[in-house]
């Protein structure tokens, strides 16, 4: 039987590689991101008999109701969901940073995650479905500026574990994905669009790529059912740890 994945921010990145990905292997994407005009060339892209385009705000539970309950019928029984959509933004230490930059990063990474994921929570029930759900390295590993984004992708991991508990016997998986550095539009956003700021990060890092975080989300989505991966945090082979800071004099 055909299964189905929904991929949430599927418009750039990751979302855009993983949906790819499983409709490549034969699956039923549901492909969702603000922006309607790229989902609508993915779709286009990928077989808009394979593919749904349904363009929303993540941050709007009312658009997210809407999507879901104008599904096409082929598309209503959802296999697999993968929270991907989210955002950094800004750089600057906490002192310094954008009390609306904040906000909607929890709005998006956040909230958005958590409603789409409870509205979908008995479809993946009755399918003994999979949920996997994008943190970062720094829900793990705290850096200067990273404060609010961090503090998004810790609770991504921590809600993950929780499902995990919650749906012991459902059958359900659940996997928190935590990459490091990966070329995306991830920097650019970021840094407001800034081309030559997210060129910088990534020139001559070797970073991930989109492709390589797909692979990944297919691999644990394909895992024999009696299998759950619980976290997996993944980095280039050019990126490891620093030290801790040490400030000295006084304050
Ligand atoms: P991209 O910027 O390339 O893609 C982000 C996706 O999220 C886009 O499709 C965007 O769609 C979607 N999105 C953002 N805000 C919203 C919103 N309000 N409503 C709906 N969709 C939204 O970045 P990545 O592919 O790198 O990021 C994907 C995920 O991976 C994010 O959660 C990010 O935090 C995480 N991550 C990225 C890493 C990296 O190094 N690149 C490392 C670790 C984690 P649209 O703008 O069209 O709405
Ligand atoms: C993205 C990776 O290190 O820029 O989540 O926070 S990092």
């Amino acid at each position: 039987m055909t299964k189905t994945v929904l991929v949430t921010g599927a418009t750039a990145g990751f979302g855009a590689a993983t949906a790819r990905r499983f409709a490549g292997a034969g699956w039923n994407v549901i492909v969702t991101g603000r922006r309607a005009d790229r989902l609508e060339r993915l779709a286009e892209e990928l077989g808009p008999e394979r593919v749904h385009a349904a363009a929303f705000d993540i941050r709007d539970g009312a658009a997210i109701d809407a999507a879901l309950a104008s599904l096409p019928d082929r598309f209503r029984g959802i296999d697999a969901l993968v929270n991907n959509a989210g955002l950094a933004l800004g750089t600057k230490p906490a002192f310094e940073a954008d009390l609306g930059q904040w906000r909607t990063m929890i709005d998006t990474n956040v909230t958005g995650l958590v409603t789409i994921t409870y509205r979908l929570l008995p479809t993946l029930i009755e399918r003994r479905g999979a949920i996997i759900n994008i943190s970062s390295i720094a829900a793990t590993y705290p850096y200067t500026g990273g404060n609010v984004y961090g503090g998004t992708k810790a609770f991504v991991r921590q809600f993950s574990l929780g499902l995990r508990s919650d749906l012991h016997g459902k059958g359900v998986r659940v996997t928190s994905i935590e990459p490091g550095m990966a070329e995306t539009e991830f920097t650019l956003v970021r840094t407001g669009g800034d081309k030559a700021a997210s060129d910088t990060v990534y020139q001559g890092a070797n970073p991930m790529t989109a492709e390589d975080i797909a692979e990944t989300l297919f691999w644990v989505a394909t895992l024999p059912p009696h299998l759950n991966v619980n976290t997996l945090e993944i980095m280039p082979v050019s990126q490891s740890f620093a030290g801790f800071q040490v400030h000295r004099g006084a304050g």
